[in-house]
């Protein structure tokens, strides 16, 4: 498990780690009882029958029981965490047009840049992109998908959504360590899926704004509104990696 690197990060951890204890504990009882019932009612000698056991409530009514009690506890963490990862407030500090195209990544800074333009970078499968985001900042990814479904996930974040066509997934976080992360797609997306990585570098708000600024001199990297695939589909090529730069536009 990645070390948690977001505000969301410490339900999920909490999550996975308890199912893994709880799994661990279910685990280590069956596999216990089980050997200790193969050792101890073993064959002692040949024509020797054992006795026949053909049913026992109790044990019966156990092993109905016991299992539907283990899956309301794992439902109960799960819709608690969910409820708690999947928060947003109504002013999130930026917003983040996420688009997964096959096979690269398109990150809008939507108007984050002067007179409210959107500065935007495009990744190939040549080229991984590179999401910047400022620290202790809450940022809501908006994930769109012009093509198949995707999933976005920032792995040091834990958490990850589906980008599916049609329809806008969207989720709030804030990064709380400045650093290098990665980044990438969690869904079989097609032949190249295994090249939707990114890379992801968390700076402070300072540096975060010198990037913008830095990223807004470029008019290859500056929309009037954000880059969502679709018509724009063009301008996020899904670069065949084998084909030498330029060639395939
Ligand atoms: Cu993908």
């Amino acid at each position: 498990m990645p070390a948690p690197a977001s505000d969301r990060a410490p339900a999920i951890f909490e999550l996975w780690k308890g199912a893994w204890i709880a799994a661990a504990a279910v685990g280590v009882l069956t596999w216990g009882l089980m050997f200790y019932a193969a050792w101890r009612y073993r064959r002692r000698s040949t024509n020797l029958v054992p006795v026949q056991t053909r049913y026992n409530l109790p044990l019966e009514i156990f092993y109905t029981i016991a299992p539907i009690l283990m899956v309301i506890v794992f439902f109960f963490h799960t819709v608690n965490t969910q409820n708690t990862v999947l928060e947003t407030k109504d002013d999130p500090d930026l917003v983040i047009d996420v688009v997964g195209q096959q096979w690269s990544w398109t990150f809008n800074y939507s108007e984050q840049g002067e007179g409210g333009t959107t500065p935007y970078v495009v990744g190939t499968t040549n080229e991984l992109p590179k999401l910047v985001l400022p620290v202790d900042r809450t940022v809501e990814f908006r994930l769109h998908s012009p093509d198949v479904i995707h999933s976005f996930q920032v792995d040091a974040f834990l958490m990850k959504m589906d980008v599916i066509p049609g329809r806008v997934n969207e989720f709030q976080v804030t990064p709380t360590k400045i650093g290098d992360f990665r980044g990438k797609c969690f869904e079989l997306c097609g032949v190249y899926h295994s090249r939707m990585l990114f890379d992801v570098e968390v700076v402070s708000g300072a540096d975060y704004d010198a990037y913008l600024a830095e990223l807004q001199q470029d008019p290859d990297n500056v929309a009037k509104a954000p880059v969502l695939g679709g018509s724009n589909v063009n301008t996020q090529p899904g670069l065949d990696p084998f084909t030498p730069e330029g060639e395939n536009q």
